[in-house]
């Protein structure tokens, strides 16, 4: 008999969306960074679709939620966005709409019998604060974002326990100072570094302001989602390994060190300092790093990252990258989700399970997303009229089972959610590739429910499978 993977009590199996991806722009007060960039450049944006209607969120909450209890989900994560709550970005004054549509989702989540998980950033800073200000490089909005952070406590805190301060940092320091995916699409590493420091500080601080006002006290908890992607070595060869050690560093450890032991990690210091491109941060600040540390992490794992000791010569024409440290290692034989370009790879997700267990406190912690995005789902439309996932089914088994693997061996996690319930919006991929358990046709917004959608609320009920 094939073995049963039963997971631990009242574990979370939910799925996870954002604001800017599911809601639609309507009624929006400002506009993020992607709301201006298709704006001006639609042609970056995959079939020109921007994130003006998405799935329509903003207006079928509430049909929408009905269809995640039906498949078996007790828990959900969403944003609440910047750009639609707050009014004035100076002050934190909210905006009246902003605040009954958060409200009515929070409050029918509930009512579905769903744990909201509630997080503050998902890529979508507000555009006018990086024209005024220069976006994450800017202290300012530091505390901009900690005033929009303490009206979203204030106003939602009782009913939200679980919030989380940002999602995938990382992907912000990247996108938007380094690779050029997100808007301003810079190449700067100076502004980089800053923007990593700026934004573990603003998530120290709105820590801060939710412990001092007391929403811990009946049960509130916070927390914050990284995307780690575990750098696997080519080979044991030491030159290699310290490859790997760097990359691990830049781009995990940056934010998790910081997140959970409240201090970065000294390979980072000494090669900014010795790069010459170390951040400004005072004593003061690096205190509140130290003095506010998460209850519980979120972990967003899709793919590894493969890389081998530095060959090619340094490319010094953009500036300090991190590539000046390891080169990318394309392994032969690996698998892959061609419609992603991203390496599969399932193991992964249980060596992340014991790096936080023996490196990192065992602190609590849940899978925040983890899916297969996958283009033209249509050609897999079965005689019931539903998409016959079972690519979908075997990847997220796959990746639970090296989950349960993790767990049985003492690490502390408590859920798992996938990237999407319903089909969403993908930044510059836009429709291209689905993710979800509920398909959307965007042209009547209709939605149904995929193969994988009933398959989830099978391992929901029996809590494994
Ligand atoms: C994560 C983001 C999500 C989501 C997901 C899927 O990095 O947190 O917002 O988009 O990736 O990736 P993509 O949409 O790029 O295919």
């Amino acid at each position: 008999m094939n073995k049963k993977y039963i997971f631990p009590e009242n574990f979370w199996w939910g799925s996870a969306t954002s604001g800017p991806q599911s809601e639609g722009t309507f009624n929006k007060r400002h506009k993020s960074v992607f709301d201006y960039w298709y704006e001006v450049e639609p042609e970056a944006f995959f079939d020109k679709v921007g994130p003006e209607i998405t799935s329509n969120f903003y207006n079928s909450y509430k049909e929408d939620l009905a269809m995640l209890k039906e498949i078996g989900l007790n828990s959900f994560r969403t944003s609440i966005q910047w750009t639609r709550l707050i009014k004035d970005l100076e002050t934190g004054e909210p905006d009246e709409d902003g605040v009954r549509f958060y409200n009515d989702v929070i409050d029918e989540t509930i009512k579905n019998g769903m744990i909201p998980v509630m997080n503050l950033h998902h890529f979508d800073l507000p555009v006018e604060l990086y024209n005024k200000y220069g976006g994450w490089t800017s202290k300012h909005v530091v505390e901009l974002f900690v005033k929009f952070a303490e009206t979203a406590f204030k106003l939602f805190g009782d009913r939200v326990k679980y919030w989380t301060t940002f999602n995938e940092p990382m992907v912000v320091v990247e996108g938007q100072y380094l690779y050029e995916f997100h808007y301003p699409k810079l190449v700067d590493g100076e502004k980089a570094v800053q923007a990593m420091y700026n934004i573990n500080l603003a998530s120290a601080k709105a820590i801060k302001r939710f412990r001092e006002l007391g929403c811990t006290e009946d049960g509130g908890k916070i927390g914050i989602v990284l995307n780690l992607t575990p750098a696997y070595p080519r080979s044991n060869n030491k030159d290699d390994l310290y490859a790997s050690k760097v990359a691990d560093t830049i781009f995990n450890y940056s934010f998790l060190d910081p997140a959970v032991k409240g201090e970065f990690p000294s390979l980072l210091i000494n090669l900014l300092k010795e790069d010459n491109i170390l951040w400004e941060s005072t004593e003061e600040e690096l205190q509140i790093i130290k003095d506010n540390t998460i209850d519980f992490l979120g972990v967003n794992y899709y793919q590894p990252r493969r890389v081998k000791a530095k060959e090619s010569e340094i490319d010094n024409t953009k500036g300090w990258m991190p590539e000046k440290y390891f080169d990318y290692y394309d392994m032969p034989g690996k698998r892959m989700n061609p419609y992603r370009g991203w390496e599969i790879y399932p193991e992964a997700m249980y060596d992340i399970a014991i790096n936080i267990r023996d490196n990192y406190n065992n602190i609590p912690w849940y899978i925040s997303e983890n899916g297969m995005g996958v283009e033209g789902e249509e050609k897999y439309i079965g005689e019931d009229g539903s998409i016959q996932d079972d690519y979908r089914i075997e990847f997220l088994e796959e990746h639970l089972q090296y989950l349960h693997k993790g767990i049985e061996e003492g690490s502390n996690c408590f859920g798992y959610h996938s990237w999407t319930p319903i089909d969403c919006w993908s930044w510059c991929n836009a429709y291209k590739n689905r993710y979800g358990y509920i398909a959307v046709d965007l042209a009547t917004q209709k939605k149904t429910i995929k193969k994988s959608g009933t398959w989830i609320k099978e391992v929901s009920s029996n809590n494994g499978f």
